[in-house]
């Protein structure tokens, strides 16, 4: 049995490792905690708003406008940054355009924020977990002024801190300030993150794949050999590989950092530079991978080097154990040398 080590406690232990330990980015690591309780309670409440509490674009019986949950988890989190004193501006995957926050204790904040609040939203109507993931950096343009886009556009590798919330069977916060990972499970008792997986590290292989296999004969060729090799084509003796897609990144992300495993959405014709955002989906869980002794790569760059050109941007994405990232590299390499 070991010692209960609860989130608040655990950063404020190691506040020392961070680069400018004046206790910013700790409270901005609590405040994020903070908004992923209260999403977490809506979250697990999912169910009822459509069916009892009111649908979303009805007003419920308290005469308020049911939103929808990802809208719900967005305003959530803005609040939190706006209103915490640490963050100077965000950018969001529910808004077109960023945010640089104009209220007084607004206008020190150090840090920007760029998040997915609610990824997968679309799996709460089957009760499939989801996730919020999230990508901190230091501002680049001077402090007291208003936040720009190129604090905004900031390669991977500058990240400060990065992590997602997993709302799946427990509430999960993972998150890394580049001094390895730490997993945190929400116990509902007693409303505290409590430290459930500390040092994680992503096993070098596995035999899970991830993939959504609708898109096997329209992506690039050593990524079709890749998963043919894992469905048993060309494969010696053991045992076979096994196909593991739940459709929500995050899920399906921490799934591999845990057992182990490779997470692959490619560019495609209906999607050519890939599905998934750089800034607030790949980056982050790149920083997360990495960190565990993962890979985190477009099949040709490596994601955290990826220079941002929009707020928006997508790539291609192949995320996962090493020894398995490596050799869908190794296939697409050779794939383009025919
Ligand atoms: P597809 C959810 O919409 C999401 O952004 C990720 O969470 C998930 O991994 C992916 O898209 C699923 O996409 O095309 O397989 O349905």
């Amino acid at each position: 049995m070991s010692k209960f080590t609860s989130l608040h406690e655990f950063i404020m232990d190691r506040q020392a490792e961070f680069p400018f330990a004046s206790g910013e980015l700790s409270r901005l690591l609590n405040d994020i905690a903070l908004a992923s309780k209260i999403v977490s309670r809506d979250v697990r409440r999912a169910g009822l708003v459509d069916h009892i509490l009111g649908a979303q674009g009805e007003t419920n019986i308290q005469g308020e406008d049911q939103q929808k949950l990802d809208v719900v988890a967005d305003e959530q989190f803005i609040k939190m940054f706006q209103f915490g004193g640490e963050v100077c501006g965000i950018a969001s995957e529910e808004n077109d355009d960023f945010m640089a926050f104009e209220n007084e204790e607004a206008k020190n904040g150090k840090y920007v924020v760029l998040f997915d609040p609610l990824d997968g939203s679309s799996n709460i109507d089957v009760n499939v977990s989801i996730g919020t993931i999230f990508s901190i950096y230091r501002r680049i343009s001077p402090d007291g002024t208003k936040a720009t886009l190129a604090d905004m556009l900031q390669k991977g590798t500058r990240q400060v801190a990065a992590g997602y919330v997993l709302y799946g069977s427990s509430t999960m916060l993972v998150y890394s300030t580049g001094h390895g990972v730490n997993g945190f499970t929400l116990d509902p008792s007693i409303g505290e993150f409590c430290l459930s997986h500390p040092a994680m590290k992503m096993p070098e292989t596995s035999r899970l794949y991830s993939m959504n296999e609708g898109n096997i004969d329209i992506c690039h060729q050593g990524i079709q050999d890749y998963i043919k090799y894992c469905q048993g084509e060309e494969k010696e003796t053991g045992r076979p590989y096994s196909g593991r897609y739940i459709g929500s990144l995050v899920a399906d992300f921490h799934r591999s950092l845990i057992k182990g495993g490779i997470y692959i959405y490619p560019a495609v014709p209906s999607a050519p530079k890939g599905k998934l955002r750089l800034l607030y989906e790949c980056n982050p869980l790149a920083m997360i991978a990495e960190q565990a002794g993962g890979i985190a790569t477009t099949g040709y760059e490596r994601i955290m080097e990826v220079e941002p050109t929009e707020l928006h941007q997508r790539v291609p994405y192949i995320v996962g154990s090493k020894k398995m990232v490596q050799q869908v590299l190794d296939l697409i390499q050779k794939a383009d040398l025919k």
